[in-house]
């Protein structure tokens, strides 16, 4: 069988101490490569960043954004970028070790049968560890309230570590989206699944991050808390218009 080869979006901002363990553990997967696409951290990541891609040519590419900051911006940018890569899966995950690389052969050999699969926290053998009861709720909530409204089917709806065919993520019209904090990956699902995209999960035990600072803010859970109403709402106005 011809090895799959994957490239590993992860979006940074302030990860000056996991960025490095993260990106040595994702490299001892061959066939794998690591998009860094850093948005100008105060803490200096994107320079570490820069030393980690010297020492790994051709494995390791950082992308330096300028302008608006954003993670669903960060993610348009890299996914445009890497789209016309030679890989067959890009993999999205966050920079903070809460996902964990040894999850990463799992995820890409279930999208064999799956335009995209997610690293998932709530289908059996999925786990989370050192989160608070509190924390653990909202985001048990915030999934029944996003199946409700958008009736997704996948059991971890927010879940940022993700492996998508190439060929799944090019036909996503990512410019029309409505969404940048974290709601943009509940709409990235909304808008593959009114593709038509397969949607899998294989389960991830999700650890919480040790080094640097939560970006979670009040404007983003408000920003969460409406986007399924958005997208449905945008979604009834796309089948009325036709
Ligand atoms: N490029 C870029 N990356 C971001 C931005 N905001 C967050 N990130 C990255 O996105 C990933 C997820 O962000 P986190 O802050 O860990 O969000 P979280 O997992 O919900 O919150 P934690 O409890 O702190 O882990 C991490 O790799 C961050 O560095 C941003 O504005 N731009
Ligand atoms: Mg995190």
């Amino acid at each position: 069988m011809m090895p799959v080869r994957a490239l590993v979006i992860v979006p940074t901002y302030n990860e000056r101490e996991n960025l490095p363990v993260l990106i040595e553990a994702l490299l001892r997967h061959a066939d794998v490569r690591v998009l860094v696409v850093d948005d100008q951290s105060p803490d200096g990541t994107g320079a570490i960043a820069d030393s980690l891609a010297e020492r790994h040519p051709g494995r390791v590419e950082v992308m330096h954004r300028t302008g608006v900051r954003g993670l669903g911006r960060s993610y348009i940018d890299g996914i445009a970028h890497g789209i016309h890569q030679p890989v067959d899966v890009i993999c999205q995950m966050d920079a903070d070790l809460s996902h964990d690389p040894r999850h990463l052969p799992a995820l890409i050999a279930a999208a064999a049968d799956a335009d995209v699969v997610i690293g998932s926290r709530y289908i059996p053998g999925g786990a989370i560890q050192n989160w608070p009861r509190r924390r653990r709720l909202l985001s048990h909530l915030a999934n029944i309230y996003i199946r409700l409204i958008t009736r997704l089917n996948a059991r971890d709806c927010t879940s940022g570590y993700r492996c998508w065919r190439r060929e799944a993520l090019a036909a996503m019209p990512l410019d029309g989206f409505i969404s940048d904090g974290y709601s943009f990956l509940v709409e990235m699902l909304f808008v593959a699944s009114g593709q038509g995209a397969r949607i899998a999960e294989v389960p991830i035990t999700f650890v919480e991050r040790r080094q640097g600072e939560s970006k979670l803010s009040r404007a983003v859970l408000l920003e969460s808390a409406l986007t399924p109403w958005r997208l449905v709402a945008r979604g009834r106005a796309s089948t009325e218009g036709r």
